[in-house]
């Protein structure tokens, strides 16, 4: 009998012959491949996270590409079994799950569907106490381009089209500028690059590692992994619409954020700005309780640095002990004005939002220090003795040391709904003297504000000092008197000086610092102030002139600024700063900072975005770009309830 075979030709084997070639064939099978089978199941997570980085490579289709299952398979019994796909997902997932901590984590990095309710821990939607739930619906900022949202990545804003400031030209704009949804859209994919990124490598750490693929924490965070890249990229990435990537946060922040049990010596700024000034922003975003908890657990553990005879804090303190010191370097046991006057924001909203007036209470004395004391011609130094509240060296800077003390007094007033009048006076007063004793113009030019030491200017400008260009505007933009004019002017000029630091590199990005001088202007001249860590507050000035004017050029320099971060900065898994921005092809410092996160990627999306995307008369933001509710002016304030007396409570 003859039948077709496989390729169309006759047959001319019985069926016995069949069966003997065919037994032969499967032994010789076994004998090449069946090793495979044989190795050991311990692979190792390194081992794992090896072969899912080339399946990631690779892309979705090579991910165990499995033929359809013969019906009697051994699909149970087999752990080896290749063609079981779901099984082998599961084993890589808890695999990474060694890696991430997180079996959700893992399985997202692997591109799987949730995992099943029984193998999450606690899923959000039932742990979510009521209020959340409440607000969770109501408290999306403007979300962005759900069009391009595809994966059910997106959140859908309510928040009503409003136009800031009295400045009505935004959409016009928009329809003149046709690319600006896709430079937007560009930098959501930058935020997603270095989150993944720090996901895949550092998770639950501070800070990633790009170039070495490892977690980096510096000194600052007291030692401890305490996930300073999730608590301050995460309401980024809520402002993005990044949905899937803010729960996660979300779902780390209340399973593993806690400073109980732990001895770190941890900074007081920065662990406000960015750990307290996160929290609340979340807090304000989404009415979540978890957020508010977190930050006044942050906050409380900071308090034993303000018990001294001045009421102003020390720099550093430990979280198990609550010993508090200073650091070593910083004038004869001095605190710093830049780090004890940044707190204000933080510790008034606090009070507000869990009525407890203890906060607001150390940041008033803090204050009254400071308004009480006297001021070399008016101008603040950097340096304070919180045991003889006087003041050490006579350094003054609107860079490093001193820069957002200045800030706080504007937006102490901005964020009580323009009601803190002393705080007003006090930026006022602080200004008008650095406008006269600090400011000064170059010869070609260019303006710009100088340190003083000892009465001397040293020409010289701090990376750091580049906020100040939207820090004057914002003064002129919100009170009108005989100074407006004036602080719009140095406002726009110290903003248009700083792009110049930026342009004059071949990098197209800034140095740390700069100087001017006979030989140059705008120019890093020293070997160690040559370098950029990917700071943000030459954006942040484009983003609130932007905002405030509606000069395309300030949209331009943003987007020059995308250009060279993604050409010098970009890494294949993450982003990193650079040693010498005057270089055509600089060394990267291996360093993603939280506050790329936090604040550069932010001002920078938030400068291709709508003016009705946390309008500036509704939202003011923390040194570290968080920002918080104006009280009267935004319904996400959430002040708590003042409590009854208690005759009227039944
Ligand atoms: C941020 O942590 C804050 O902006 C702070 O006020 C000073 N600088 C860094 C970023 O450069």
């Amino acid at each position: 009998m003859y039948r077709i075979g496989p390729i169309g030709r006759k047959s001319n084997f019985h069926s016995r012959e069949k069966c003997l070639i065919g037994l032969v064939l499967a032994t010789l099978c076994f004998l090449c491949f069946g090793g495979i089978f044989l190795l050991p199941d311990n692979f190792g997570s390194e081992r794992v996270l090896r072969v899912y980085k080339h399946f990631q490579k690779a892309g979705p289709e090579i991910f165990i590409p499995a033929p359809p299952l013969a019906a009697h398979a051994p699909r149970d019994e087999d752990p080896h079994f290749m063609g079981d796909r779901q099984r082998l997902q599961q084993k890589i997932i808890a695999e990474l799950g060694d890696i991430f901590d997180e079996p959700q984590a893992a399985a997202d990095a692997v591109g799987q569907a949730p995992l099943p309710a029984a193998q999450q821990e606690q899923p959000m939607e039932q742990e979510a106490p009521p209020e959340m739930a409440a607000h969770h619906r109501v408290s999306m900022p403007a979300s962005d381009d759900t069009t391009l949202n595809n994966n059910n990545n997106h959140l859908h804003g309510e928040q009503q089209l409003k136009l800031p400031m009295g400045m009505g030209r935004e959409l016009a704009a928009e329809h003149a500028d046709a690319g600006i949804k896709e430079k937007r859209l560009k930098v959501k994919e930058m935020m997603e690059h270095a989150w993944h990124n720090y996901k895949l490598y550092a998770w639950g750490k501070n800070e990633l590692r790009p170039l070495s693929q490892r977690p980096h924490s510096g000194s600052i965070f007291g030692s401890y992994d305490l996930g300073a890249t999730i608590v301050d990229g995460l309401d980024t990435l809520y402002i993005m619409g990044l949905e899937k990537e803010y729960k996660e946060g979300r779902d780390w922040i209340e399973r593993r954020f806690s400073l109980d049990n732990i001895s770190a010596e941890l900074s007081v700024f920065e662990t406000n700005i960015r750990f307290v000034g996160g929290m609340l922003t979340l807090y304000a975003f989404t009415g979540d309780p978890l957020y508010k908890e977190k930050a006044q657990h942050i906050a409380d553990k900071l308090l034993p640095a303000f018990q001294t005879p001045t009421g102003i804090p020390y720099a550093l303190v430990n979280t198990k002990t609550g010993m508090a010191k200073n650091y070593g370097w910083a004038s004869g046991g001095s605190s710093i004005l830049s780090e004890f006057g940044t707190l204000h924001l933080e510790f008034a909203y606090l009070s507000d939002i869990t009525g407890n007036p203890l906060y607001r209470e150390r940041v008033q004395t803090i204050r009254q220090v400071l308004k009480e004391i006297e001021k070399p011609k008016g101008l603040y130094p950097n340096f304070l003795n919180p045991k003889t509240g006087k003041w050490g060296q006579q350094h003054m800077s609107l860079g490093a040391l001193g820069d957002s003390y200045y800030e706080y007094l504007l937006k102490a007033w901005l964020q009580s709904g323009q009601t803190d009048e002393e705080a007003r006076e006090m930026y006022d007063e602080a200004m008008l003297a650095i406008m006269d004793k600090m400011v000064r113009t170059s010869p070609n030019g260019l303006t710009y504000v100088s340190d003083l030491k000892f009465d001397r200017l040293e020409h010289k400008m701090d990376h750091l000092a580049c906020f100040s260009g939207g820090l004057f505007a914002l003064g002129a933009a919100t009170r009108q008197n005989q100074h407006t004019d004036k602080y719009m002017e140095v406002g726009k000029g110290i903003t248009n000086t700083c792009h110049e630091s930026y342009i004059r590199a071949p990098t197209q990005l800034g140095p740390e610092a700069f100087r001017f001088s006979d030989a140059a202007e705008a120019r890093a001249l020293r070997s160690q102030e040559k370098y950029y860590i990917l700071r943000p507050e030459t954006f942040e000035s484009y983003f609130v002139l932007w905002r405030l004017t509606h000069d395309q050029k300030y949209r331009d320099w943003g987007w020059e600024a995308v250009l060279a971060l993604e050409k010098h900065c970009r890494t294949p898994h993450g982003y990193c700063g650079l040693r010498n921005v005057y270089q055509q092809e600089p060394q990267k410092d291996d360093v993603q900072q939280s506050f790329f996160l936090a604040e550069t990627l932010k001002y920078l999306y938030l400068l291709f975005s709508d003016d009705s995307v946390l309008p500036l008369d509704e939202w003011v933001f923390n040194t570290e770009a968080h920002p918080l509710p104006i009280k009267g002016a935004n319904i996400y304030y959430r002040k708590a309830p003042v409590p009854l007396p208690a005759s009227n409570a039944s």
